[in-house]
């Protein structure tokens, strides 16, 4: 598979998680917009035979090298992000995992007995993206338990190895000069933008602002019945220049610490 074929097929997927995404893409295709990604994201535990290293294998092979790291002590994540060697314009990919060793025994409990029948060892780390849940019905005790913990182990139970959202990428769109000129086409939309720590993450100081949508919620099938859980949401990204002109390339932890609670199952949204 080449990048542009991986890409599709990811994206592919990823509007079957997240339908809002596909109706603002469309939204945008309508005001004449051509649209380009700044990112995907991805989501994994650190459990080495599936973390970040392993679900970076599909990019690296065609053409990804790893750039940025970050830490989000109070998340138990950590991060890389890619870029594509030669393709300026190719997406970033930014990876994370959690830490399990710093999660509670019960939480590295079940984490370990989903991976027990993932049958993970049979599967090539290029595909892993692609397989989603691998252990199962999931039970909505168990989800509501990590949910206590971590709403980000809550959301790996339920919806496994996928891309958690495309990005928008706002500075070569035609009609959209800012992220708040997106964010009220959204609105005006009937789209719920994810409020916390503010609708706008990070500063032109900071050289990157991001916005993002509320992640769509699934009927998800549960030992216990059916519920409606946060799936995958669609992000907004405006970089800006440093020092030597070159558009700032990399992302901005204290942002991406609140872009994650987009799929939160309460979080505070306008
Ligand atoms: C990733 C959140 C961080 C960004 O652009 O800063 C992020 C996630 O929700 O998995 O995407
Ligand atoms: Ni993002």
């Amino acid at each position: 598979m080449n990048k542009d074929q991986l890409l599709e097929k990811l994206w592919e997927q990823y509007v079957e998680l997240a339908p809002s995404a596909k109706k603002v893409h469309q939204l945008f295709l309508d005001k004449g917009e051509t649209v380009e990604n700044d990112h995907i994201a991805l989501r994994t535990f650190n459990d080495p035979r599936v973390n970040v290293d392993k679900m970076s294998e599909a990019f690296l092979a065609c053409g990804y090298e790893a750039k940025g790291e970050y830490v989000f002590e109070a998340k138990k994540l950590f991060a890389k992000h890619y870029e594509h060697k030669t393709d300026k314009n190719a997406p970033r990919i930014f990876i994370s995992e959690l830490r399990l060793e710093q999660c509670s025994e019960y939480l590295q409990e079940i984490v370990d007995s989903c991976m027990a029948i993932s049958g993970v060892d049979d599967i090539d780390p290029k595909e892993l993206a692609f397989k989603g849940r691998l252990w199962g019905k999931p039970s909505y005790g168990v989800y509501q338990r990590l949910l206590e913990e971590s709403e980000y182990a809550a959301w790996m139970y339920v919806y496994g190895f996928c891309t958690n959202h495309f990005t928008v990428y706002i500075n070569p769109l035609q009609h959209f000069d800012s992220v708040e000129e997106v964010n009220t086409l959204l609105k005006d939309n009937g789209f719920k933008m994810n409020a916390s720590g503010g609708e706008i993450k990070g500063t032109p100081e900071q050289l990157l602002e991001q916005s993002s949508i509320l992640a769509d919620k699934l009927s998800i099938e549960f030992v216990e019945g059916t519920y409606e859980i946060p799936a995958c949401y669609y992000e907004f990204a405006k970089r800006y220049p440093k020092a030597d002109g070159e558009l700032f390339s990399g992302f901005v932890a204290s942002s991406a610490d609140k872009i994650f609670e987009s799929t939160n199952v309460t979080v505070q949204s306008s």
